[in-house]
């Protein structure tokens, strides 16, 4: 009976302590400074959202707060200016902070019994805050409906929060198979929640050119559909099985400005990818006359793989990509421009007369060098415009672009090799973040294009390579995740794909370096997993099935 009674108490004691770890602060990622205090504060009707009069980041981030917490509290909770009555009161208040402690996407959180506190220096700061808030909050708050007899607490915390990296991105292939509007929306909601800063846009494929141009109708009439679809590989990692459907769709351009004004409001800049000079088949497709070979035509492909079909270095492919590009900054108007670069076999240029030709007139050594003539002479475009393009790793090949930024995809290597010549850097190295892998056991997993990266693996990723030097490192701008949907052919697979690794990578771009310990990530996970599945996000529960 003793006996029964101490491990009665025992377990008593250790479940409330798991409570305690569980429920209080499951923060992801998890802050740079953080201090666990004493007590809580607890929101109820009267409790206001102070914010400084005229302060539109402020305003606006209180905004989002008061939207969730009304959603899931049916809590009166509002919005006011500061009053000297309301500065007396427990309220959370919002001030701007002065001293530089948080940069650009920084924020000070102080939550007592008696008040919250909540400082930065820019919108987003404000905004990251908030995420924050609603993740010390019971992860009901994320409930889309009113929820009864809950104690809405956040537990007593001091943060100082800013991130490691000024990139934190997750790049969407729509060029294989298209996502319509709401699902972009959907997928930059749950990268604004995971502090994500950056969406690129993956836009066209040899598969599918998913953007309107205006100058260029057959670029929606035609390249944006095709056939059908073969679930296969050139190369065949599978055997090719038909779907048998017709596949097809793209973006208008009013479509395009109301996303950007979409990612803007939770502080997500947009960079879109064209590509160029290789995955371009679904181009050629609508303008055969941008290839190499005259009076050859095209379809927009239906396989996987690398395709050779590629533009024709000629005045008419710069005067056509020239156009596209015009339209596209137009659209987005953010600093970045990503012009693909990757995989783009020679063999057409090879073969072609007029490629040789210029070979020889412009003094160059190969093909290679031919590509590096191409990706310069766009950049310079692109820079004309005020602007500055990213290109995947092989624009290494044949000399890179002055001003050009490197995702380093085929490993490290090449991020390595950019950040030695002195260019910015994006490490996305298929090894450690491509979400198209799978996550667990191929046997008990929808097909996926290959590859095996669990989320232990994507979590333990280091995204400063320590070959470099400390200078070096400093090219480095930061880490992203890519999502291609060669086998992702719907935004619910997406999902699936997605989370719960991307919540790894967003914690691997925000927290200091430093040695991260993974039990710890995986119990503040299966919190946040909570909080996925009252936004009815179909994330794996992989995590969870391996740990159950
Ligand atoms: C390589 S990563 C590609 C994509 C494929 C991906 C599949 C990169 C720049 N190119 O075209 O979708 O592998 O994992």
């Amino acid at each position: 009976m003793k006996h029964l009674l101490a491990l009665l108490l025992c377990l008593s004691v250790s479940i409330s302590l798991f409570a305690q770890t569980e429920n209080t602060y499951n923060l992801l990622p998890f802050p740079a400074q953080f201090a666990g205090k004493d007590g809580q504060f607890t929101v109820s009707g009267t409790t206001r959202i102070v914010v400084t009069p005229k302060d539109a980041g402020q305003q606006a981030a209180a905004q989002t707060l008061v939207n969730q917490l009304r959603t899931a509290s049916g809590l009166p909770v509002a919005v006011a200016t500061a009053t000297p009555a309301l500065t007396r009161g427990k309220h959370i208040f919002f001030t701007r902070h002065t001293a530089g402690r948080c940069g650009p996407e920084g924020y000070i959180l102080n939550v007592t019994p008696d008040r919250v506190t909540v400082e930065a220096e820019t919108p987003k700061g404000y905004f990251y805050a908030v995420q924050s808030l609603l993740q010390l909050l019971p992860v009901q708050v994320f409930s889309p409906a009113k929820l009864e007899n809950m104690a809405w607490t956040i537990p007593a915390c001091q943060i100082l929060d800013r991130p490691r990296y000024g990139y934190r991105g997750l790049m969407l292939d729509v060029g294989r198979y298209f996502m319509p509007v709401p699902a972009v929306k959907r997928f930059i909601d749950l990268m604004a929640m995971h502090k994500f800063n950056t969406f690129h846009w993956h836009l066209t494929e040899d598969q599918g050119w998913r953007i309107e141009i205006k100058k260029y109708p057959k670029l929606t009439q035609i390249a944006s559909k095709r056939k059908e679809t073969i679930i296969g590989h050139d190369g065949q990692y599978y055997p090719a099985k038909f779907d048998g459907k017709e596949h097809g769709g793209y973006y208008t351009q009013e479509q395009i400005k109301d996303v950007v004004r979409y990612a803007a409001a939770r502080h997500i800049t947009i960079i879109p990818e064209i590509e160029m000079p290789g995955h371009s088949t679904a181009a050629l497709a609508a303008y055969p006359e941008l290839s190499c070979e005259p009076g050859k035509t095209y379809e927009v492909a239906t396989r996987w793989g690398v395709k050779k079909d590629v533009y024709c270095p000629s005045e008419k492919t710069f005067t056509f990509l020239q156009d596209v590009l015009t339209e596209v900054m137009a659209l987005f108007p953010n600093k970045y421009i990503h012009i693909g670069g990757d995989e783009c076999p020679k063999d057409a240029w090879q073969q072609s007369a007029f490629c040789q030709d210029l070979i020889k007139k412009l003094k160059l050594k190969d093909e290679h060098e031919l590509q590096s003539y191409f990706i310069r002479r766009i950049e310079k475009f692109v820079n004309s415009k005020g602007r500055a393009i990213i290109g995947w790793d092989e624009i290494l090949e044949g000399g890179l672009a002055p001003n050009a930024t490197v995702m380093s995809w085929r490993g490290t290597k090449g991020g390595i090799e950019a950040a030695k010549q002195k260019h910015n850097v994006i490490m996305t190295p298929s090894t450690f973040v491509y979400l198209d892998y799978y996550q667990a056991n191929p046997a008990n997993e929808p097909l996926a294009i290959g590859g095996y990266l669990p989320i232990e693996t994507v979590y333990a990723y280091e995204p400063t390579p320590s070959e470099l030097t400390p200078d070096e490192q400093k090219y480095i701008q930061g880490v992203q995740a890519n999502v291609w949907t060669e086998y992702i052919p719907t935004p619910d697979q997406v999902e699936y794909m997605t989370y719960p690794r991307a919540a790894a990578v967003a914690e691997i771009g925000w927290m200091p370096k430093g040695p991260r310990n993974f039990e710890d990530f995986a119990m503040r996970l299966k919190e946040h997993q909570k909080r996925l599945d009252y936004l009815n996000v179909n994330y794996a529960k992989t995590l969870l099935d391996v740990r159950a």
